[in-house]
């Protein structure tokens, strides 16, 4: 009924489909699709009626429900657009109805304060002035789609249409995941990082902060751990770093969920604190191995730390890690041999020992879980709490299939590892990864809750990451919000490319998309 509505109020406002746009042409192979947007929308019904905006002279009016989150957004909208006046003409001297002065916000229902996993983010945009939803969330997508929608003239205006977007996203997990150990990233990368991602209609941060290279997280209750375990005293992320970026993500509605991946990858912790990992025995002396989970002194020093990273993460999820745990370290210790004894347990146990009480300590805490794959297939038995999400990075198809069939939710990253570079269109190979390609009924695909691109960081550092996640990041994005219905590369190839020059006109190193393009 709604949308019946919708469509009457379409007839009347917006008058007819138009075929094509008739903007002017770049050569014989490009024609840059003008002010399509990225991703491409749920639903879109094109217009012919034409419109101005002057980016210096318009107004955002909040016509319902106002918030401290909607009035920000509002000038870093009003900030973008007035740029975007300034990027190239590339829209063509074009008769139009009128110049618009106001755009109206009509959020229907009160600002909640943190994005989450089930955040509300439809809306309605119509490009003459109007962007519609039930959620802060909603209008934050709708802002960037307006946005999107507005080309330069030669006149020094900026081209929109009457055309009217109906749009929602298909998955709820949409995710970038920066790895901060292996090489450090300033957090001025990260905001920019952030900031590209939400011009893509990504929502969640994953910040997989530390691991075997390196500690960078400044923390007040153990700051011995980045004192010796990060690089350089320069390069660690302080408290006020920390809430710096997630505030500025918020504002966005992007969700930041940390990760200090235990219990393995934490070589970096054992320069502060060598006991917490085990001594690997027999063949393997003299080397550490995961974090022991045979002593008490381990989980009270998580406990600490912990609380600690509580109290600077507002998200409710948790990122565990728990991925690539080798147990024959654990298995080689003579102490943590006589501790199984003593509880009736042997090798095969080992792996929940840790995992088990971790997982509990970190719920009974008030925490959601993440995990990677390992930690759910390789332990069977694990009784995960409701919602615990396993994040599946190689083997898709038998993970999904398997940890789907136990009513587990999981997002892909297999086939998304943004660090590998290749050369040429490599947007296309992460575009074409589909994250319910696997065998399972329709129950098991719903537990596809999205998925996510990860920077590794071997290969990536302050200098390169953003060309790395940018555009390619892009296809990842729109392979998660846009119905696959809509989806193909050949199709998006073009708007790509107009959405790459958009996110460099608006200061976002993005690497060439296609190989020729005049951004
Ligand atoms: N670091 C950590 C990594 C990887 C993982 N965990 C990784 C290894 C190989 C590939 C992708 C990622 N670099 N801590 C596994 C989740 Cl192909």
């Amino acid at each position: 009924m709604r949308s019946f509505l919708n469509l009457i109020v379409f007839l009347v406002f917006c008058g007819k489909l138009k075929a094509d746009g008739g903007y002017r042409s770049f050569g014989p192979e490009f024609k840059a699709t003008i002010g399509e947007t990225w991703p491409k929308p749920y639903q879109q019904v094109e217009s012919s009626k034409y419109y101005a905006v002057n980016g210096s002279n318009f107004q955002f009016i909040a016509v319902n429900e106002n918030c401290a989150l909607l009035q920000s957004a509002f000038t870093r909208y009003a900030n973008i657009i007035a740029a975007a006046e300034k990027g190239y003409n590339r829209a063509p001297a074009t008769a139009t109805l009128g110049i618009i002065q106001q755009i109206h916000v009509n959020l229907t229902q009160s600002c909640e304060d943190l994005p989450h996993l089930d955040m509300d983010e439809s809306y309605y945009v119509r490009g003459d002035g109007i962007v519609r939803a039930n959620s802060i969330w909603g209008i934050l997508r709708g802002l960037e789609t307006f946005a999107q929608l507005l080309v330069p003239m030669p006149n020094g205006l900026l081209l929109t249409r009457c055309t009217e977007i109906y749009d929602q996203p298909r998955f709820k997990y949409r995710g970038l995941m920066l790895d901060s150990a292996r090489h450090f990233v300033s957090k001025a990368k990260i905001l920019q990082l952030i900031e590209g991602m939400a011009y893509n209609k990504l929502n969640v941060f994953h910040w997989h902060m530390t691991d075997d290279s390196a500690f960078p997280y400044s923390s007040s209750v153990f700051p011995e751990l980045s004192a010796k375990g990060a690089y350089r005293p320069e390069l660690t992320y302080s408290k006020a770093d920390v809430k710096e970026v997630v505030e500025f993500a918020r504002a966005r509605g992007i969700r930041v969920v940390p990760e200090f991946d235990t219990p393995a990858h934490t070589a970096s912790w054992a320069a502060s604190h060598p006991e917490l990992l085990t001594k690997c025995e027999g063949q393997f002396q003299g080397q550490l191995g995961p974090l022991n989970p045979t002593k008490e002194s381990t989980f009270n020093f998580l406990h600490t730390f912990f609380s600690e990273i509580k109290s600077l993460f507002p998200d409710k999820f948790l990122h565990l890690g728990v991925d690539e745990v080798d147990s024959s370290c654990w298995e080689s210790n003579a102490d943590i041999q006589a501790y199984l004894k003593a509880h009736g347990l042997d090798n095969g146990d080992l792996p929940y020992l840790y995992l088990e009480r971790f997982s509990a300590n970190i719920s009974a805490m008030g925490w959601k879980q993440m995990v990677w794959q390992e930690a759910m297939l390789e332990n069977s038995f694990m009784d995960w709490p409701v919602g615990t999400i396993a994040q599946i990075w190689f083997d898709y198809k038998n993970a999904a299939a398997t940890l789907t069939k136990k009513g587990q939710n999981v997002i892909r990253s297999d086939g998304w590892y943004l660090y590998v570079l290749d050369t040429g269109a490599d947007w296309e190979k992460f575009y074409n990864v589909e994250p319910t390609n696997f065998n399972g009924n329709k129950s098991q695909k719903s537990h596809v809750i999205g998925g996510e691109a990860c920077l590794w960081s071997e290969w990536i550092n302050e200098h390169n990451v953003l060309p790395t996640t940018f555009p390619r990041v892009s296809a990842v994005a729109e392979r998660l919000w846009s119905p696959l219905e809509q989806l193909g590369a050949e199709k998006a190839r073009l708007r790509l490319e107009e959405h790459n020059c958009r996110m460099i006109g608006r200061g976002i190193e993005a690497r060439p998309a296609n190989g020729f393009g005049m951004c």
